[in-house]
């Protein structure tokens, strides 16, 4: 018979309020156990919470940001009769599989003061034989308290190892593939007499003070801007990504430290995995990673991670919901598609007097008719000119469509999203103005529904109200190419004989070259140029 069970945050360890940095299920999702439910992040792992229950997922009691510790129920899930799982008991009583392991202490460093220190896998909980699935140090390295060494993955999270000597890396005692348990030493540290604190290898030691290697010469302020990018891999830097991801990086023999990453407080998705490997096979990522400095090798170079607060007064604002989702589809559609923008110049003096006349003939009913409503008109038909226009790239095969939605970029205060007019070939140039008016109104009102921004076939962004002369919009993918249009001004133009004032528009659009080359996207450009500066050729 089934049952509704509730799934708690297990125990783990001295942690509490701990954010949910990401989260994997939605009401209506049938999950296994072991299932990952949400990602917690502390200051020091991250923990991949599974599920101890099969099931459908009846609720979700959390979202992303939300803090969270041991017994906070995160889901309820109906659970059929033979693969109801006990509900996971907080605490102790959880199932062992079911727990993350608790964040681990940094390191204990084991040797006299000034000499040379050992610094084991700290206390992790239950678990032995932990794989190492990333290093981030090698003999040489300068590193700091705290600085990570390793990360370690069991099948349940994953968990960096932060050092707790500071100085220089001698030897390093494990690699990758390496499985280790409490005690293991993973690196023998050259620290300075000042600040390596006596070995406390179980006690949750104070870290100690960072120690200054004697003989890293000091490095004059002045040589280090303020603006300069951060190293290749800042040392020690965490690389924050959750264990299905992490495996998805193995698959594909993805170094991580060299995955840019997009997701909150630098946390790798899989997107970012999927980007990179594609930029690699597109030979954009293929110079050597640690170029920076000589301008090569952009692509294999981490996000910078800056403390800004050296520099000056900051403050942290989190990102919008809008800006996260839309940040990702621009990334991705950014890096996976090679697109080209090319730019036009539409003489539109005669629709700008003819658009102006109808809203004054219209004064009095209040219907306003705008340029963006003839610019849809004017791309639906180039779009049946030229079907490509209006297609989708599925695997070897391009889907043509044969309807006409036409997505338009709004700029709203929480950021950009992309409502749609529907079957804009069968409305007329007014009830598109009116269309797009209404849609625009939702959009910054945050009312529109997600029917409103979907199907589209091709987009518009236009920044005419706000002025600049081009620019290089993003395609919205699985579109093959979108038209930016800017600021109207009044240009010289050469008649044969002489100079005269033309309204000009300049529209530049950008086009997939896997489907559309540069000949078949100048063409469209030109036409839609014609169409707007004689609207009489719509009919013909
Ligand atoms: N040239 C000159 N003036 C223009 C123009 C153009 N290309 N396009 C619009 N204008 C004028 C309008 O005529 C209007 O003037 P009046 O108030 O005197 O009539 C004024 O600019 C404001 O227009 P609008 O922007 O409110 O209306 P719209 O229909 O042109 O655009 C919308 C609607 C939703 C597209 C717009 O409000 C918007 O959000 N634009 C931003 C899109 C964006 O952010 N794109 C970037 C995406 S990539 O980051």
């Amino acid at each position: 018979m089934a049952q509704l069970v509730e799934v708690k945050v297990p125990d783990i360890g001295d942690f509490s309020d701990v954010p949910v940095i990401d989260l994997f299920v939605k009401p209506g999702d049938t999950i296994k156990v072991d299932d990952p439910i949400a990602t917690l992040e502390s200051d020091k792992a991250t923990m991949d919470v599974p599920s101890s229950v099969a099931g459908v997922v009846k609720e979700v009691l959390i979202k992303v940001g939300d803090k969270v510790s041991e017994g906070k129920v995160m889901i309820k899930v109906e659970s059929g009769a033979e693969a109801a799982a006990p509900a996971p008991q907080p605490a102790a009583a959880a199932p062992a599989a079911a727990a993350p392991a608790p964040a681990p202490a940094p390191a204990p460093a084991a040797a006299p003061a000034g000499g040379v220190v050992e610094v084991k896998v700290p206390d992790i909980g239950d678990f032995s034989d932990v794989p190492v699935i990333d290093l981030f140090v090698k003999p040489g390295d300068t590193i700091k308290v705290d600085d990570a060494i390793a990360t370690l993955e069991s099948d349940k999270a994953t968990m960096d190892v932060p050092s707790s000597a500071a100085g220089v890396v001698k030897e390093v005692l494990v690699k990758v593939g390496d499985k280790v348990s409490e005690g293991k030493v993973l690196i023998k540290v050259e620290s300075s007499g000042a600040a390596a604190a006596a070995p406390q290898p179980a006690a949750p030691a104070p870290a100690p003070e960072p120690a200054q290697r004697p003989d890293t010469p000091v490095v004059p302020t002045a040589q280090a801007p303020a603006a300069a990018p951060a190293p290749a891999l800042p040392l020690g830097a965490k690389v924050h990504a959750s264990p299905s991801v992490r495996a998805y990086a193995r698959e594909l023999g993805a170094d991580l430290n060299r995955v840019r990453a997009t997701g909150p407080k630098n946390r790798i998705l899989r997107e970012d995995i999927t980007a990179y490997v594609k930029s690699v096979m597109s030979g954009a990522a293929a110079a050597p990673a640690a170029t920076g400095a000589t301008g090569g090798g952009l692509d294999l170079l981490p996000w910078p991670r800056i403390d800004f607060s050296k520099f000056g007064p900051i403050e942290t604002q989190p990102l919008s919901r809008i800006k996260k989702i839309s940040g990702q589809n621009l990334s991705r559609n950014w890096v996976m598609i090679p697109a080209v923008t090319y730019h036009e110049d539409a003489d539109i003096t005669d629709l700008e007097a003819f658009r102006v006349q109808l809203n004054k003939e219209n004064e009095k009913s209040g219907a306003k008719v705008t340029m963006l409503a003839f610019l849809v008109k004017a791309c639906v038909k180039a779009m049946q000119k030229f079907p490509e226009f209006n297609s989708s790239l599925d695997g070897d095969n391009l889907v043509l469509k044969k309807y006409f939605n036409i997505g338009f970029a709004a700029d709203t205060p929480n950021g950009l999203v992309v409502p749609v007019v529907k079957n804009a070939d069968q409305k007329t140039v007014m009830e598109i103005a009116k269309e797009t008016g209404e849609l625009a109104k939702l959009a910054r009102d945050g009312k529109l529904k997600p029917a409103d921004m979907q199907g589209a076939c091709f987009t518009i962004s236009s920044l005419g109200g706000i002025g600049g002369t081009y620019f290089a919009p993003i395609i919205n993918a699985p579109e093959v190419a979108i038209l930016g249009v800017n600021k109207s001004s009044m240009k010289p133009v050469w008649d044969g004989k002489q100079f005269v004032p033309r309204l000009t528009l300049p529209l530049s659009l950008t086009a997939d070259h896997r489907v559309i080359d540069g000949a078949l996207a100048t063409r469209f450009n030109v036409y839609v140029a014609q169409l707007l500066a004689d609207m009489r050729r719509m009919i013909v």
